[in-house]
């Protein structure tokens, strides 16, 4: 059982999104907030509840405190205007609802504005754990926290405007790898210990302890060149976690000019998502025991 978000190309084609292209050209459409049916309400609540008792202790304090300040509860799918209200006034962010999975300048052009892009539509009962594409529970209970901290509302706007350079360039797969090992499955190493900020992790019932708990991933020290070189799971647990000293290290990242970065990684081999380098500071090398089973399973 595991939640992991639709498969997002590692080739950055158009989106896997299986919806068509809304009338406007930004893909945005209106939440509709009063059409939500209670059934729909019902699926936020379980997950809501599910997660609100696994993350205290788990979740970053930036997460705990950016949730703690939104309007955002078990009893309803929030309401996007609502949200827009506070984040703009905390960090300039608005959220903004999207079908699905929109392509991946649309979605660049959207961060490098301050627009976080939030699926509209909530997952069904039955695939609690396992989804094709973001939605809101994922975008709004994962993402929506973090940007209420300055330093993570920075760097996801720099990651727009690095995107949309990044594909111009033709290396937006080492750019992806970034943001996936950072606002998607980062960990982050407070004084009272590793707490996660990655919102595939802090949205997922099972990855959550995966992610601290279980000896079977590596958590490795970021390493900007080493993360742009290393693949990543669309489709199950991580293999490896990387782990920052503090969120204002992503700051950090973000003034950083990627350009001779890409020019190193281009003609360097790619990493495994498994792998350990003699070179990586390594906080917990894992069992690998995780990945053997799916080996094992795949026959
Ligand atoms: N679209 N709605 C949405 N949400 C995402 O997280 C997203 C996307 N399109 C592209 C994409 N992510 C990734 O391919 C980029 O981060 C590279
Ligand atoms: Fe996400």
């Amino acid at each position: 059982m595991l939640t992991t978000v639709k498969p997002r190309q590692e080739k950055h084609g158009l989106a896997g999104g299986q919806t068509a292209q809304p009338a406007r050209a930004d893909w945005t459409i209106d939440q509709g907030w009063k059409n939500y049916l209670p059934e729909e309400h019902a699926v936020w609540k379980t997950l809501f509840e599910r997660q609100s008792r696994l993350l205290p202790g788990r979740a970053c304090d930036a997460f705990v405190e950016g949730m703690k300040n939104l309007p955002i509860g078990a009893e309803q799918i929030p309401d996007f205007r609502a949200l827009s209200e506070v984040l703009m006034q905390r960090t300039g962010w608005q959220v903004v609802a999207v079908p699905g999975l929109v392509p991946d300048e649309v979605f660049f052009e959207h961060l490098a504005h301050r627009r976080f892009p939030a699926g509209h539509f909530i997952r069904k009962p039955h695939e609690l754990d396992y989804l094709e594409e973001p939605d809101v529970f994922h975008d709004v209970f994962g993402h929506v926290p973090m940007l209420m901290n300055p330093a993570i509302a920075d760097y996801i706007q720099a990651y727009g405007e690095g995107g949309l350079r990044a594909q111009k360039l033709g290396v937006l797969d080492k750019l992806a790898r970034v943001y996936w090992y950072t606002v998607e499955f980062g960990l982050v190493q407070q004084a009272d210990g590793l707490r996660i900020y990655g919102a595939g992790i802090a949205s997922s019932f099972t990855e959550t302890v995966f992610a601290l708990e279980d000896a079977s991933p590596n958590r490795i020290a970021f390493d900007l060149e080493r993360v742009m070189r290393t693949r990543y799971r669309i489709d199950d647990f991580q293999d490896t976690f990387f782990v920052i000293d503090s969120l204002d290290q992503l700051l950090d990242l973000s003034r950083i000019d990627f350009a001779p970065l890409y020019g190193r990684v281009q003609d360097q081999p790619d990493h495994a998502p498994g792998t350990v380098l003699a070179s990586d500071c390594v906080i917990t090398r894992g069992t690998g025991r995780y990945a053997a089973e799916r080996l094992a399973k795949a026959g």
